[in-house]
């Protein structure tokens, strides 16, 4: 048996512009996501890897800034050790001839040139790179021409044509950026679109994937590998706060030779920042005092740490007379970056009026009619639907809108990192 071992990073999005940071902070997260990139080249030498597959994104736009684009091309893969890069433009940083990233022609001009052991595939369709260590190993890649989405299908029969008729006792592995149909979020832009069906009858053992920014996987039991088929190892940094849990790469063993190669995947995280997405109820807290104290044990509760980046979402009926617009400097002080989202906040109703005065608009109308309903009712489930509609009649009624809100208020309050 022979093993085969990778380093899957994908997604760098080198100089992203980061405007949802502070104006100060910016700049140090581009400066974080260079280091990231090169922790993963060290990684990559420690582990003793054949190789880097790098399938796409690895700058945010083709127009990244010159210090950035000459730090990666003359240094970040030229350091001692490095193993073979193969990358995979993606739809962020797409080849062509007019390419600054790419091209060489044009890189030549500013005095830079890739190193020899990186090699970009430049063509849309499949080509192929034979790994001198271990022989027998083929990197397979293709890229993305432009910055507007393709639907070609990379793994439809016809485009894998070149791949079929080549392929004889190598160990084929692909490299590239595409939509694995039902897994990437629905508002992301679909490019290269395939499905499992195609991913499994590919003739490739495995398939490093970029474009999802969040770590998934696809296992097969039969056909050209067992163990991971294809993976997406997500973004290598954290690029919003969205993009919750950790960020890292893949390692990638393949033990091939005498039967059917089998694939193993694992985590290596490089991100040192974490992102979290905590719900916190803001349902009977009696001062913006308070309320922060809440977000304070959230933030202790879901072992968030100064380094991390948290979005806070605030649920439930804030009650009459408590204001609450920005968490105060306790809250901001622990961590690197606290989002609050307010959106989902309801003001509470005093009912009473409702109760005691003689109804006389649509509104006194409609809340006597449901507070009585509400005080003939035992079901506590009947009771809290009364109650829902009660709240959302009375936000259509004072707000002018109906935001899905109460439901949640029967959920626990701990939100999951
Ligand atoms: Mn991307």
């Amino acid at each position: 048996m022979s093993l085969a071992r990778f380093l899957h990073v994908s997604d760098l999005h080198l100089g992203r512009p980061f405007g949802w940071l502070p104006a100060e902070r910016r700049s140090e997260r581009r400066r974080e996501q260079l280091r990231i990139l090169e922790r993963a080249v060290s990684e990559a030498i420690e582990r003793g890897v054949h190789a880097i597959l790098i399938p796409g994104d690895l700058f945010d736009q083709e127009g990244v800034d010159a210090e950035t684009l000459a730090t990666v091309v003359g240094s970040t893969f030229a350091v001692s050790g490095c193993p073979p890069v193969y990358i995979a433009p993606g739809n962020h940083d797409p080849s062509s001839e007019t390419s600054h990233t790419w091209n060489a022609r044009r890189l030549r001009a500013r005095g830079l040139a890739w190193p020899e052991h990186v090699h970009v595939f430049t063509e849309p369709r499949w080509t192929a790179r034979a790994l001198e260590v271990p022989p027998t190993v083929r990197v397979w890649g293709r890229c993305a021409i432009s910055s507007v989405p393709s639907l070609d299908r990379p793994l439809s029969p016809s485009l894998l044509e070149p791949v079929h008729a080549a392929s004889g006792n190598a160990l084929e592995v692909a490299v590239f950026h595409g939509s694995r149909e039902g897994e990437c979020p629905t508002g992301q832009k679909v490019t290269a679109p395939f499905s499992d069906d195609e991913t499994r009858h590919a003739p490739f053992a495995y398939l490093a994937v970029g474009h999802c920014h969040a770590r998934s996987q696809l296992q097969a039991s039969e056909g050209a590998s067992t163990g991971v088929r294809m993976a997406y190892a997500g973004s290598a940094a954290a690029l919003d706060m969205t993009e919750a849990g950790a960020h890292g790469a893949l390692e990638v063993r393949i033990e091939f030779g005498q039967r059917v190669p089998h694939v193993e995947t694992e985590f290596v995280p490089l991100d040192s920042r974490r992102v979290y997405d905590l719900a916190v109820d803001v349902n009977g807290v009696a001062s913006a005092d308070r309320l922060d104290r809440r977000l304070v044990k959230a933030l202790d509760d879901a072992q968030v740490s100064e380094r991390d980046l948290v979005t806070v979402r605030l649920v439930g009926r804030l009650p009459r007379g408590v204001r609450y617009g920005a968490p105060g400097p306790e809250v901001l002080g622990r961590a690197y970056h606290v989002r609050v989202d307010l959106r989902a906040v309801r003001p509470d109703y005093d009912l009473d009026p409702y109760r005691s005065a003689e109804p006389r608009t649509t509104e006194d109308k409609f809340a006597r009619a449901l507070l009585e309903r509400l005080d003939q009712e035992t079901d506590p489930q009947q009771r809290a639907l009364v109650e829902s509609a009660l709240y959302y009649g009375l936000d259509a009624f004072r707000l002018r809108e109906v935001v899905p809100a109460y439901e949640e208020l029967s959920q626990s309050p701990e939100g999951a990192p």
